[in-house]
């Protein structure tokens, strides 16, 4: 007889949530700063996490102190489009609840922190005024669908809109909770139906979906659950999709049943087959997902030990659909967004460079008011970068000046102050992220400083490497798919660094040092970059000479492992 594992703790508390209501609503109603244990997991079904600040967790001697419960609250922005409007509504709400700052995220959201319960429901609510939501956009369900960036207003990247909004749609769960706990609405039912995708239980594990153009990689397709590459007919009229499953990048150091894995490419579908060969994937993973062991129950372990032949056979029989596994991928690039861009309408669109999507009134900088005015006076749309930036869009030629001699005004330059800040990302880390074990944004700007000293050095500008960096190794923002990866191993600033990521983002990295100290971090990539410039090919790139040179040389040459 097979040995009966225990469903872990979360799966008990989902299917006792009666459609994920819980305790919520006592919580609100009684006027709590915090909700309960079961409560804090089925919040982030409805879009937000409890969190303590950790800057004040201990007081100088060392001694545990108490301090106040706040939450970090995510939209569900699909595609990361806003119309000027709703971008208006979340600077608002950051001045009103969340300490004046709002965080651009890597899955092209937004997040605010520091919010108290009190204020949780009138945020909600003003959110769904201008038809924005947060459900779903944390918790195990398919979360904020990432889509390819389209500076351009260019005709076939814009058939995209109405795909991820599909998908986005499509995979909401249907539990009534949200609107009867956050926007005032009864209860329809005591008990919900069970919702035809999630169940009672939902997914095992968060689920990912990013959809783009085939060749254009501006959404990092691999890193997510599922993508679907588009491709176009001879009009430039969207006639299928490369389909893949299985990435993923979080993982625990010395776990080395935890991995980063980039997806699988299952095949391509002809056009109609999208959504049911998309609920053929999500639901292989409800039912095949390890509901024993969280940190073995996304879908890339599925991928991983039943293969990918298994599982593009079990999606096929589950859609209908048939993969064509013949046809060719055409090469990926990651079109540049940043600076002034013409748009085929005539107006011209502003890709806006921001370090780690962080927007606030810096001093001697007041870039949140600046975005504020020029969104506001000149009615932008905005779509948020998969890599923490903004691209402003629907700019009149006559009022390009004006806004450059706004920004002027401001102090604020929209552009990346070099190449190797084009796309380097850093996650929250400390003092919000409950999961940090070191530092990450906070530090970014001086690390990007060192690093950049190494560059200018050794004259590297033109093809700076892809940076990215966590305080954990859950991955947040993509380390193990950049070039460099640094991620937080140990408290005191010790970190873990990853080779083998490539500009395309088609492979994940591995460790080639562990336990670096913050400050050895650029004496170390300074060794690799002299190989690197001295070994390379002309023009070729950090992350293609790494994986040519071998990792284990460059252990070797760290002599950090
Ligand atoms: Fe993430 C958890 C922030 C994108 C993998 N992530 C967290 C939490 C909620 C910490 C927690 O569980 O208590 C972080 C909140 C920190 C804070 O104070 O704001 C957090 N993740 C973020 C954001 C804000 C990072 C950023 O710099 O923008 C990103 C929000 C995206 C969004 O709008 O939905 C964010 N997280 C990612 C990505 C990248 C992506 O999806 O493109 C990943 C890697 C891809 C993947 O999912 O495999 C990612 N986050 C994780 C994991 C590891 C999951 C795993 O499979 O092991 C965790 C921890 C967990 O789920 O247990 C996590
Ligand atoms: Fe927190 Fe780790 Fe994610 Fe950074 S990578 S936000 S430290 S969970």
């Amino acid at each position: 007889m097979s040995e009966q594992k225990e469903l872990s703790e979360v799966e008990h508390i989902k299917t006792a949530s009666r459609g994920l209501r819980g305790k919520i609503g006592t919580a609100i109603e009684t006027g709590a700063d915090g909700f309960e244990e079961d409560d804090k997991q089925l919040i982030k079904f409805h879009g937000m996490y409890q969190q303590k600040d950790r800057d004040r967790r201990k007081d100088d001697a060392g001694e545990f102190i108490e301090n106040p419960t706040s939450f970090m609250i995510r939209g569900r922005i699909p595609g990361g489009r806003l119309t000027s409007d709703q971008y208006m509504v979340w600077d608002d709400l950051a001045d009103k609840f969340g300490g004046g700052a709002l965080r651009l995220t890597t899955r092209q959201s937004i997040q605010m922190h520091t919010i108290l319960l009190k204020d949780l429901k009138p945020i909600m609510q003003a959110v769904h005024k201008v038809n924005l939501s947060t459900m779903g956009a944390c918790g195990d369900v398919v979360r904020n669908v990432t889509q390819a960036l389209n500076p351009w207003g260019n005709k076939e990247l814009g058939q995209l809109d109405p795909i991820a909004q599909l998908l986005s749609d499509h995979f909401k769960y249907k539990s009534n909770a949200y609107a009867e706990l956050w926007l005032g609405e009864s209860q329809i039912n005591k008990e919900d139906e069970p919702d035809p995708i999630y169940g009672t239980t939902y997914l095992p594990r968060k689920f990912k979906i990013a959809v783009t153009l085939a060749g254009n990689n501006s959404v990092d397709i691999y890193t997510n659950d599922m993508g679907f590459a588009a491709t176009l007919d001879a009009n430039g009229k969207i006639d299928g999709y490369f389909a893949f499953a299985g990435g993923g990048l979080g993982m625990t150091h010395n776990k080395a049943e935890t991995y980063p894995r980039a997806a699988d490419l299952l095949g391509w579908i002809p056009e109609k087959d999208l959504i049911s060969v998309a609920e053929g994937i999500v639901t292989s993973h409800r039912d095949f997902g390890d509901r024993t062991n969280r940190k073995h129950a996304r879908l890339k372990y599925v991928l991983a030990e039943k293969g990918v032949e298994w599982f593009r056979s079990e999606v096929e029989r589950r859609s209908g659909a048939k993969f064509d596994i013949d046809r060719k991928l055409p090469k990926w690039e990651t079109p540049n967004y940043l600076g002034w861009t013409e748009r085929t309408d005539g107006t011209l669109a502003l890709g806006f460079h921001t370090l780690s999507g962080r927007i606030k009134d810096f001093p001697e900088k007041p870039l949140k008011t600046a975005l504020k005015d020029i969104i506001s006076t000149f009615k932008l749309s905005v779509q948020v970068t998969a890599d923490q930036d903004l691209v402003l869009m629907g700019i009149k030629k006559e009022d390009k000046e004006k806004l450059e001699s706004k920004l002027k005004e401001y102090n604020i330059n929209p552009a990346s102050p070099k190449p190797l800040y084009d796309r380097a990302l850093a996650c929250p880390a400390l003092p919000t992220c409950g999961l940090a074990l070191t530092e990450s944004e906070r530090t970014f700007p001086q690390l990007l400083e060192s690093i950049q000293k190494v560059i200018d050095k050794l004259d590297l500008n033109d093809r700076a490497p892809i940076v990215r960096m966590t305080g954990c190794p859950n991955g947040c923002a993509r380390p193990y798919s950049a070039e460099i990866g640094i991620v937080g191993q140990q408290a005191g600033g010790k970190y873990s660094l990853f080779f083998g990521g490539n500009p395309e983002g088609t492979k994940v990295g591995d460790y080639v040092a562990k336990k670096v100290p913050f400050a050895d971090i650029p004496v170390q990539l300074e060794k690799a970059f002299e190989v690197w410039k001295k070994e390379g090919n002309p023009n070729e790139r950090f992350g293609d000479f790494a994986a040519r040179y071998s990792l284990d040389k460059f252990r070797d040459l760290l002599g950090a492992m």
